[in-house]
């Protein structure tokens, strides 16, 4: 939000929004998260559109050669492999600039909230928030608590902290993981203010319902949306996923109501 615009229109329907992360392939490497199928960025892309998905996050090695333009494209302006050990930090690999020349609508960064390190994640953030509003995009942090200092990244307080720093550092939206209940999360949809709330899918849910039912949990809390990956694309059915997930984000079903098609 930039006095009345909210640069994250482009991402909303009703002002909900369903985005399919695909940054994986760096973040952790062509391992176990990935298959013959979900290795081929063309398919996630294709997900994007058929599924109906309101934005779609890549590095900019994936944007140049597989973006389509069909879905409104979020450019990842750093990342880090997971061969580096240590405290975490990400720093900037895609200047605000090239992303606008790709064709985004946003850029996204991921701040290690707790690393010893944070503090240049801070700053290089604030860098690109910057040149991102001059040019009319949004500016989403993945605000991802990590590091020696942190012991569980998923209680109520240090979420809630994830949010707020997303809010202080002047973030669109931030993205989050999840509490593991619908309350908890509440208070870091509070403690973000106006700046929308998007839950972190994580690794693939045991079972569908299971997945559905954070879903279910964070659209109640108040949050924007979900931004998703693996519980899609290494889905057998990833599109059933996404109507499953529209049902709940746009129109409101819940899970009980879903319960014959799971
Ligand atoms: P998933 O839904 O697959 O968890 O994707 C969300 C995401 O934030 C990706 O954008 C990113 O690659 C990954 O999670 C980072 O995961 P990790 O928790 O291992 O850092």
């Amino acid at each position: 939000m930039t006095g009345n615009i909210d640069l994250m229109g482009p991402f909303l329907k009703e002002g909900k929004s369903l985005i399919i992360a695909y940054d994986q392939g760096l973040e952790h490497g062509p391992s176990s998260d990935f298959d013959n199928r979900n290795v081929d960025p063309a398919y996630i892309v294709e997900i994007a559109s058929k599924g109906g998905f309101n934005g779609i996050a890549l590095q900019k090695g994936v944007a140049e050669k597989y973006y389509d333009g069909k879905v409104p494209l979020i450019v990842k302006a750093n990342g880090k492999s997971s061969l580096s050990k240590g405290e975490p930090l990400a720093r900037q690999n895609c200047s605000v600039e090239y992303a606008v020349s790709l064709g985004a609508k946003a850029v996204g960064y991921t701040i290690y909230l707790g690393s010893a390190y944070e503090a240049e994640m801070f700053r290089e953030f604030g860098r690109i928030q910057e040149e991102a509003h001059e040019e009319g995009l949004a500016a989403i942090a993945w605000v991802y608590p990590r590091g020696a200092a942190i012991q569980n990244d998923t209680s109520k307080e240090i979420v809630s902290y994830a949010a707020r720093t997303a809010l202080e550092l002047g973030a669109d939206a931030a993205k989050i993981k999840y509490t593991g209940e619908s309350q908890s999360f509440a208070w870091a949809v509070r403690s973000a203010g106006k700046v929308r709330v998007f839950m972190s899918g994580g690794p693939k849910a045991a079972t569908d319902e299971a997945f559905l039912a954070q879903v279910r949990g964070a659209i109640d809390a108040g949050a924007t949306g979900i931004a998703v990956g693996r519980n899609v694309w290494q889905h057998q059915e990833p599109l059933r996923m996404a109507e499953l997930m529209r049902k709940v984000v746009f129109e409101n079903l819940q899970i009980s109501a879903l319960k014959p098609s799971l």
